[in-house]
Formats: C-alpha cells, structure tokens, sequence
C-alpha cells in the first residue's frame, strides 16, 4: 500500500491518530511530521518522523515523493485563541499550508483528510441544532480560516478530482497531549485540575455549552470517513460530527460524582469567551450518520469516567 502522512503529527488530534493508524495499517506505512525537531513525547524515535512547516510547499512535496503517500491527513493548524493572537500566521499556517498539501497531493494523486471545527460558524450561525449547510459568517480569523479550508477542499474535489474528506470537528478532549492555544481548552485542564489540585478555575462563563467529543470518537471519526465508498457520500467536507454538548458546570457536577471535593470557580478571559459566544450550542449532526454511519460511542457521563482513570494512571507514571 502507499504511505499515510499524517502532518501536525505532535499536535493533540495526531498524537492519537498516529499509533491508530500504525495499529491498522503497519507502523512502516505511517510517516508523522511536525514543526518540533524533537517532539517530547519521542515521535522521532517511534517510526518514520519528519520536522515540516507546511508553509514550506518544496518540504511538503519532498516528503510525499521520498515516502510515496497515497493518503495525508493534513491536521497542522493553529487553535482559536493561539489564531486570533497572530492572524497573519494563521492565514500562513491554517490557509497557505493546507493549499500546499492539496496541490501537492493533486499532482501526486494523494487522497486528502482535514478537519475543520466548530469554529467554521458565527453569531448568525443557528446556535442550536446547527445544520452543515447555514449561514456561515466566522468573527475570527481562526473561522475565516476553516471556511476557506473547507471550501478549498470542495474546489480541489470538483475541479481537481483530489478526494477530499472532512468533519466539523468539536472541542476534543483527550488523555493523551494538551490542546495548546484553544477555546474548548477548558475542558481538558480541568481534569488535570481536578486529579492534582482538586479545583479548578474556568476561563469561560459556566453556561458555555458547547459541542464536545471524546478523542477515541475523533480518532474513529476521521478513519471512517476515510475508508467509506466514496459512493455512499453525498457531501465530502465539512461534516458535522459531535457527541456531546456541556457547560463548564455540567462538566464540573458530572466530575464532583467521582471526586466530591472537587470545586470550580470562573475567571473569564473575555478574548476566549466571544470565541466561545459565537459558536453553536450543539450541531447537528445527522448527515454524517445517514452518509457514512457516524455514531459516537462516549456521551459525557463515559468521557468523564474514562478519562478520570487514565489520566490518573498517566499522572501516576509521571
Ligand atoms: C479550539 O478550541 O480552537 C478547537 C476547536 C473547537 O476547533 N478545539
């Protein structure tokens, strides 16, 4: 088979994409790239790794040749908050690299994944419910960003043949690495709060609700799509996936079951909460059901269980 490349290899989606992918497809088959020369968590020393900033187009197109990649899941990107702190280097990074990765993969045949977000939709978006086709009008630059990402990839699709695929990722919260940089951050440090500390202090207000996902969700969410007939979809990009919806309070109440001590209090960083203001409540998500039997496994209720016992087993180890 032709390689998988998977960029932002060191960010918090590729960390558990990569060992999936390895896992189903042989670990010489996953080639990981990143913009650290030496990740911390070793990724140099676990199989194929490349440091690539995706702005370089030569370095993109390099590695797909020197590894023959057939398949990339592009995920290099800055978060909201880190975007909306550089928005020139978001545009760069978020708008730039990923037509480097289409045009290279458009010339080489390569079969495309990028993950668009939440992010995607604006305060004129539908709050609840949100449907995949709405009004789409971003306020921040991070937003801008995934529109134009998302509609690039249907050009590439409709011009090119590229076969572009992709979801509206929610916030994702995971065991394994830290969201650097993001609104949804909260919803990881809180649990690291909540192991070590015992409390917690919120940066957004605590009726935030927000679409959540826990990472074996994400992780299955973006192979699946990738590996369904192509016959079977209607759309190809931008699919609204989510599994969850919570406030900060809901979250806090939910983990106070498993550590009653546990308390929350809020300081709310206004840049972090317009962000979060001018996203949906809860998307919806059923396109992706239909086309390609999207179905979450993990509501809240197993996140928080399953999350508090690996993450105080990792803590342990540290
Ligand atoms: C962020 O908060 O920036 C991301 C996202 C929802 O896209 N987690």
């Amino acid at each position: 088979m032709k390689r998988i490349l998977v960029t932002g290899a060191t960010g918090q989606i590729g960390t558990a994409l990569i060992p999936a992918l390895k896992q189903k497809y042989g670990s010489s088959n996953v080639v990981a790239a990143g913009h650290k020369k030496k990740p911390e968590s070793g990724l140099q020393d676990k199989g194929y790794y490349e440091t690539l900033d995706v702005r370089n187009r030569n370095a993109v197109k390099r590695i797909i040749k020197e590894y023959e990649i057939g398949t990339i899941y592009h995920l290099a990107s800055l978060l909201s908050a880190k975007a909306e702190a550089d928005p020139q280097l978001a545009w760069d990074v978020n708008v730039n690299g990923l037509h480097n990765v289409l045009e290279v993969a458009r010339n080489r045949e390569c079969k495309v994944f990028h993950p668009s977000s939440i992010g995607a939709f604006g305060p004129t978006s539908p709050r609840d419910n949100t449907p995949q086709t709405t009004i789409q009008r971003p306020t921040t630059m991070y937003g801008v960003a995934k529109v134009t990402g998302e509609l690039l990839c249907d050009y590439y699709f409709q011009h090119y043949g590229v076969d572009t695929r992709g979801v509206r990722f929610p916030g994702i919260i995971s065991h394994e690495s830290v969201p650097v940089g993001g609104t949804t951050d909260y919803a990881v440090e809180i649990f690291y709060a909540a192991l070590q500390e015992k409390k917690y202090t919120c940066f957004l207000n605590q009726e935030t609700r927000l679409d959540m996902m826990y990472i074996p969700d994400a992780i299955r969410a973006a192979i699946e799509l990738m590996e369904v007939e192509e016959e079977k979809l209607v759309d190809r990009n931008a699919f609204n996936v989510t599994s969850m919806s919570f406030s900060p309070t809901e979250l806090a109440n939910e983990i106070k079951k498993q550590i009653p001590e546990f308390s929350i209090t809020y300081e709310v960083d206004p840049v972090r909460q317009a962000i979060a203001d001018s996203w949906p409540n809860r998307m919806d998500d059923s396109a992706a059901r239909q086309q390609w039997g999207w179905q979450p496994r993990y509501d809240m209720d197993s996140m928080v269980q399953d999350m508090l016992e690996k993450l105080s087993v990792k803590l342990q180890e540290v």
